[in-house]
């Protein structure tokens, strides 16, 4: 499949209430969106990364001159038979597993519709919805109490809390006196260290399914010290950049669980690649999220389909982010359940009359 052609966007999209993490608030979602082309089919794929590295290394403008100025010259006007050769175009350069991922996400919904499947099916999934539970920003308790009401009630399967220091304890206390049977879990994004093994250990009481990435992003060792003092399983999200990081994980006992996000990990192949290691460890792992429009959740509902996902991900209604969708089609759940969009592809066609208004700045490539 001959590349011939590409769009890159950078993209806006306000938020419909603010989604704070312990490492900041978001208001707005901006992110690069890139189409493939070739044999009049077009790919689509959007970047994960923040403008700020406050979630991992990459930025938004460092990706978007990556892509355009590196990986687009290196795949315009090559033929690649599958998306790993295109993925292993990429391996020289360190790191920028979001930038890469970019390319390599669109250029599989470019390949899978040139064969006329599903991406599900390219990938080796199976099955017409998924599981999905909901991530919960930090805010006051009793308004956390009410989305956890409120979201268990239209069907999640899981509720994650996110948690950072003095916003910990005293709401998994209210939270769980509330819910006793709910499905929880909590997310650090990075923000406690080994001397909160204490405190980290007091979470054992509130029957969490498990502590996601609770100290610094690029330590699996650290995780491996911590999950020895703890009961509850440790999930990892940020430390889980390749098959590599995920084989140390797994081998030092630092991670019990696992997130795959494919945009953060390079894209689908060592998304799926890291799939096989975890069942291969016996080790459950899930699809996260990064508020993804409409064009990167289809991804992520996809892969989800694969077997190993056996736990709910994070991909819910679009509509919980945005009041309008860059995609033609509406990702909504119904009890839980997100169906995967179905024809080639990611299944989704962009809605471009929403995207002209969306779109802060584009630039066009010929082979
Ligand atoms: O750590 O999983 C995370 C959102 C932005 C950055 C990091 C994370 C998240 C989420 C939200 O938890 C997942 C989603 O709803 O898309
Ligand atoms: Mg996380």
């Amino acid at each position: 499949l001959r590349i011939d052609g590409a769009t890159l966007r950078l993209v806006r999209l306000p938020l419909v209430t603010p989604f704070t993490i312990a490492t900041g608030t978001m208001t707005e979602k901006v992110f690069p969106l890139l189409t493939l082309r070739a044999d009049g089919l077009e790919g689509y794929a959007e970047g994960v990364m923040d403008p700020l590295p406050d979630y991992l290394e990459e930025t938004v403008a460092g990706a978007m001159d990556l892509i355009a100025r590196v990986l687009l010259p290196q795949v315009l006007g090559r033929s690649f038979a599958h998306p790993e050769s295109l993925a292993r175009a990429f391996a020289p350069w360190r790191a920028n597993f979001m930038a890469r991922a970019t390319v390599e996400m669109a250029f599989w919904d470019l390949w899978a519709k040139s064969l006329g499947l599903p991406l599900q099916t390219v990938l080796g999934g199976a099955g017409e919805a998924i599981d999905v539970g909901v991530s919960l920003g930090i805010g006051p308790v009793a308004g956390t109490l009410e989305r956890v009401a409120t979201h268990l009630e239209q069907g999640y399967k899981r509720i994650k809390l996110k948690v950072k220091p003095g916003h910990d304890i005293a709401l998994l206390e209210a939270v769980r006196h509330a819910f006793p049977d709910a499905h929880l879990t909590v997310d650090a994004n990075c923000c406690y260290t080994l001397a909160d093994s204490d405190l980290i250990r007091g979470m054992d009481d509130f029957a969490l399914d498990y502590i996601e990435q609770p100290l610094a992003w690029d330590d699996i060792h650290d995780h491996a010290t911590l999950q020895r003092r703890i009961r509850t399983p440790l999930c990892l999200d940020e430390c889980i950049r390749t098959v590599d990081h995920a084989r140390k994980a797994l081998q030092t006992d630092a991670a019990r669980v696992i997130n795959i996000k494919v945009g953060r990990v390079g894209g689908h192949a060592a998304a799926r690649q890291i799939h096989d290691l975890c069942q291969s460890f016996q080790v459950p792992v899930w699809c996260g999220g990064m508020l993804e429009s409409g064009i990167g959740r289809a991804h992520n509902i996809h892969l989800s389909t694969l077997p190993g996902f056996t736990k709910p991900g994070d991909t819910s209604s679009a509509s919980r982010y945005f009041t309008r969708d860059i995609i033609e089609q509406k990702l909504e759940t119904e009890g839980g359940r997100m169906p995967v969009p179905k024809g080639p592809g990611i299944g989704v066609t962009l809605d471009l009359d929403y995207l002209g208004t969306a779109t802060l700045s584009v630039q066009d490539f010929a082979a």
